[in-house]
């Protein structure tokens, strides 16, 4: 073989390798970025795990007998105060409502609902406006009361649907009334239901701020006394669960639960991905 052709074989070597290496390279690259999705996966996983077993605990406490200590700090409140606890995998911070303290879409009068859009802030008019489409979209007649809303005045409006003239089956329905905002929507969210099936509302688990908010609205003294058509015992069986995890690798993941209690457990009505974040702080109780 003379020089040139040895010279040749060489570099078309050294090409080879080079090739090699960049394959080689590409591949590691490659692996590496698989590892650390399937790592970040996992993680998100542990972050759902964690989360759903806030859920569980929280049924625990509600469920365990009374005088039991089945679990550290009973008697959590049900007016939807935090409550954070820490384990191996990341921090647990889990928020308990009674449907009770809510104001039920289906349920209440006039005069509470006009309370409770009225303290969000809105117009005296929209206020009005507001109430009258509520209950006309959830009764089953197609007359619409006065400043109410009907099948003519959603087509007036250019929507593509009518009111439902049924019970609110989910609260997003709300957001369907003629007039409710996005942003007015949102607000009202975090204090209605359609789990309570009472008229009033039970004060001694409602929300502090929803009280602030109806109180505003019907224009009471900070002292005076709520209506007696604004009060109803909660039967203290239908809760909203939030239980929000973080993970020490930093991953989030929170549950949304309702849970119905009854004489042999419990019945989950909805189970979804909620948004309520907490931050979740050093030294934290274990779970
Ligand atoms: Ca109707």
């Amino acid at each position: 073989m003379g020089e040139k052709q040895s010279g040749a074989v060489l570099l078309v070597v050294i090409l080879l390798i080079g090739l090699l290496s960049i394959i080689a390279l590409g591949f590691v690259v490659t692996m590496r970025s698989h590892v650390k999705l399937i790592a970040n996966s996992t993680d998100r996983i542990h972050a759902e795990s964690l989360a759903n077993s806030g859920v569980s605990l929280a049924l625990l406490k509600l469920t365990e007998p009374a005088n039991t200590n089945l679990t550290a700090n009973t008697n959590w409140a049900k007016d939807g105060v935090m409550y954070q606890c820490s384990t191996e995998v990341g921090g647990l911070t889990v928020w308990v409502e009674d449907e009770g303290g809510k104001v039920d879409l289906n349920s209440a009068g006039p005069v509470l609902f006009r309370s409770l859009v009225a303290g969000m802030g809105v117009e005296l008019d929209s206020v009005d406006l507001l109430t009258a489409a509520l209950l006309d979209f959830r009764d089953i007649d197609d007359d619409p009361r006065p400043n109410g809303a009907e099948e003519r005045e959603y087509l007036a409006a250019g929507l593509n649907y009518s009111p439902k003239n049924a019970r609110f089956e989910t609260i997003d329905e709300l957001a369907q009334v003629l007039n409710m905002s996005p942003s007015l929507y949102t607000k009202l969210k975090p204090f209605v239901t359609v789990h309570s099936r009472r008229a009033g509302i039970d004060q001694s688990v409602a929300p502090p701020a929803l009280l602030e908010i109806i109180r505003s609205g019907a224009d009471l003294q900070p002292d005076a006394l709520f209506p007696n058509e604004f009060i109803s015992p909660s039967t203290n069986s239908t809760f909203t669960i939030i239980a929000h995890a973080r993970t020490i690798s930093g991953s989030n993941f929170t549950r949304r639960a309702i849970v119905s209690l009854n004489g042999n457990g419990y019945v989950i009505n909805e189970w979804r991905i909620g948004n309520r974040n907490a931050v979740v702080e050093e030294g934290l109780p274990q779970c």
